[in-house]
């Protein structure tokens, strides 16, 4: 049953989880925001929130929208999903505060000096070959298999069985969407999958003193239980590959097709890092996320009830004109922070400056090496229900 309030907003007929949509959400947001602060979605009978200022105080307010009923659309109090309830993301305080900080210690900055030099290395070897060879996928050839390399290296996961990693994931992130056909298409054979990524979470899959190790540091000092740290480095796992392999895809497509902005990276590959934070603003790799009201709240001053699910359009509120200067504008030279791709307020992406470290020195290298990086063909959307992005780039470099 699809709970039924009496709207204060204004109801729209728009399914943010429909082919059409995915294929193409912009002129859907813009007709989100416009349409109020808060709308009513009625093919999925949820509020929903495109606007920055309604998207981030949302994110900010976790007393009033919560995850403990989970971030997609299921009810997790009422509907079992496809994976075991997430420690940290599916969680609000007191809990969310005893496991956030476990994940945080493990990404410290001090862990991600010390990640440095073999993230470069490997940026290094593979865009040298890719360049050498002029022509390759993007997607398939670099935005998939770097990630896969360092990051599973960094959580010290054994090198066989990585395939499973990205199946796995994309069945989770269309999970957090309704039962439609993405969602049936990544869950098909996907317990197997689930099953292999839950296995290697244990203390003794991983390689001592890798990031998923330092995880398990917090069950030596009594910061969780042995269970807990596995669920967390399932955590890590779970969001921390597909996110940043859609980044990467997301930012080779927009510099392909933007050579403007390749030449003025080129000339100062020092813009790196501010590039891939316009990157997520412009194509926000998450695109969606649900809270659910505890109370009977208020939003942009629209009355809700208790109970409800508000879908949150972050990749809506990073093209806000209300908050950015010509928002469809790819503008690496712009000030991008301030984007709620990473989320906002006590759940806001605890693995970002991973994500950053990766984005930053793949783009660093391609910069050094490549003074040109065209289409070579068409690419291909892959549509997720709650990520945006590419499933195949051909891209030609010189
Ligand atoms: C999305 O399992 C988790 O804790 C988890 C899964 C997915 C994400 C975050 C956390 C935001 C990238």
């Amino acid at each position: 049953m699809r709970p039924r309030h009496p709207p204060t907003a204004p109801i729209l007929d728009i399914d943010p989880f429909s082919d059409d949509f995915l294929a193409d959400p912009y002129p859907f947001h813009e007709a989100l925001r416009e349409a109020g602060p808060v709308v009513w979605l009625e093919p999925h009978g949820v509020f929903a929130a495109a606007r920055h200022a309604e998207v981030q105080s949302a994110l900010q307010d976790w007393r009033n929208f919560s995850s403990a009923a989970g971030v997609g659309l299921a009810d997790l109090n009422k509907e079992a999903v496809f994976r075991p309830r997430s420690i940290i993301l599916e969680a609000d305080p007191p809990l969310h505060e005893r496991t956030r900080p476990v994940l945080a210690a493990a990404l410290s900055p001090a862990a991600l000096r010390a990640l440095k030099p073999a993230f470069e290395a490997e940026a290094r070897t593979l865009v040298g070959e890719l360049a050498r060879r002029g022509r390759f996928d993007g997607v398939t050839e670099l935005a998939e298999v770097y990630p896969i390399r360092v990051f599973a290296d960094a959580l010290g996961l054994r090198a066989d069985g990585r395939e499973n990693l990205l199946p796995y994931a994309a069945a989770v992130f269309n999970d957090f969407g309704p039962r439609n056909h993405l969602f049936e298409e990544t869950r098909r054979g996907a317990d197997a999958v689930r099953d292999w990524v839950v296995a290697q979470c244990h203390r003794a899959q991983l390689r001592p003193g890798s990031l998923g190790a330092r995880v398990f540091e917090a069950v030596d000092r009594g910061e969780a239980s042995e269970e807990e740290a596995h669920k967390l480095v399932r955590s890590l796992l779970t969001a921390g590959l597909d996110t940043t392999v859609y980044g990467l895809g997301n930012a080779l497509f927009a510099f392909a097709t933007h050579p403007d902005a390749w030449r003025r990276l080129r000339a100062d590959p020092g813009l790196a890092r501010s590039a891939f934070e316009e990157v997520l603003r412009f194509e926000s790799s998450v695109q969606t996320f649900f809270r659910t009201t505890t109370c009977e709240t208020e939003l942009g001053g629209v009355q809700l009830p208790e109970g409800a699910k508000i879908l949150l359009f972050l990749g809506a509120a990073n093209r806000d004109p209300r908050r950015w200067d010509e928002p469809d504008r790819f503008d690496i030279t712009r000030k991008a922070s301030g984007h709620v791709a990473f989320g906002y307020g006590i759940h806001s992406c605890v693995g970002q400056m991973v994500a950053r470290l990766e984005g930053e020195i793949v783009l660093a290298a391609l910069a050094e090496r490549v003074e040109a990086i065209a289409l070579a063909g068409d690419p291909v959307r892959r549509l997720n229900n709650t990520l945006r992005g590419l499933g195949s780039l051909p891209l030609r470099v010189s």
